[in-house]
């Protein structure tokens, strides 16, 4: 257990640890990660940049919601792509790379190794589309945001919750990486990890996406599951997650017809999940 968990980001080590990146900005407070790297992409600048903030007076959410965690006790960071060559249609994939890139840092940094199935220890994993969730709760947030479709230009960013105590938690079924027990809370090397397994995904996605949709599958607690999933208009499937198909979307098996149906945008619940476990919204340990 790191002793003093919200000292500052070192952005010496943090850059040293990162030769990928061709910028890490590191920012004591900023109003947002995103707005600032969209206001780096409009004025031109190249790829693989980055902005880290140890807090956000204005953090973005989707859909005009907020996001907030205290000073020091999160990592924000934001993170400017040019996938030059993907075509519009798979641009909508980013979310889910860097949902994947949460849980490489989740186990390989934050010193969670192994996705305990149904085991003692935590349970480290993705919700479809790109929530993070650790023993069934929310612990980070995604929003990729476009400065241009073509030429693509996409800021994606990521907030991961550190040391936020059970009271400083913005909505009760969030948790974070010191709640769940992780050995590591050092932020340099929790936003190193973090930002070096955010530059693997990103380029594995744009050579060999079959593999990257591989491992997404491999990672994600909804495959399996029982799930009420919220189609947009209102309209509710349940049934069992039986796929994520190479463009993303959900293959829910309806248990009223029998029949698959595929979901491209919805929100889902996990009723039961893979090992026993639960998984969803409102889950309190
Ligand atoms: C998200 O939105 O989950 C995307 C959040 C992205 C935040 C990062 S931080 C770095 C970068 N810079 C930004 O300005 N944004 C990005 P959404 O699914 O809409 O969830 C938002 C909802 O999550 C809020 O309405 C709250 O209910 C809840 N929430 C807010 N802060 C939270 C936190 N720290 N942990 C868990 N849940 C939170």
């Amino acid at each position: 257990m790191n002793a003093n968990p919200r000292t500052p980001i070192d952005a010496g080590a943090l850059r040293a640890a990162l030769p990928a990146w061709r910028r890490v900005d590191v920012l004591e407070n900023t109003g947002s990660t995103n707005a600032d790297v969209l206001a780096l992409a409009k004025e031109g600048s190249p790829e693989r940049v980055a902005v880290v903030a140890s807090e956000q007076t204005a953090g973005r959410g989707r859909l005009s919601r907020s996001w907030t965690a205290p000073a020091g006790s999160a990592i924000a960071v934001s993170a400017l792509f040019r996938p030059v060559g993907v075509a519009p249609a798979r641009l909508g994939l980013l979310p889910l790379v860097a949902g994947l890139a949460v849980v490489d840092m989740v186990r390989s940094v934050a010193g969670f190794p192994s996705l305990a199935d149904g085991g003692d220890g935590p349970v480290v994993g993705l919700k479809w589309p790109n929530d993070v969730l650790l023993d069934g709760r929310k612990l980070c947030g995604i929003l990729v945001e476009a400065e241009s479709i073509d030429p693509p230009a996409l800021v994606v960013g990521i907030g991961v919750n550190v040391d936020l105590t059970e009271e400083e938690l913005p909505v009760p079924h969030a948790t974070s990486l010191a709640l769940a027990g992780a050995p590591v809370l050092d932020r340099t090397k929790l936003t190193a990890g973090l930002l070096d397994a955010l530059d693997r995904r990103e380029a594995q996605w744009r050579r060999n996406p079959v593999s990257l949709m591989a491992d997404y599958r491999a990672n994600c607690l909804t495959m399996g599951a029982e799930v009420r999933v919220e189609l947009p208009g209102g309209a509710e499937l349940l049934g069992t997650a039986v796929d994520v198909r190479q463009g993303g979307e959900l293959v829910v098996r309806d248990d009223a017809t029998g029949e698959e149906r595929v979901v491209s945008a919805g929100d889902v619940r996990h009723l039961r999940a893979r090992g026993g476990g639960y998984a969803g919204d409102g889950l309190r340990r």
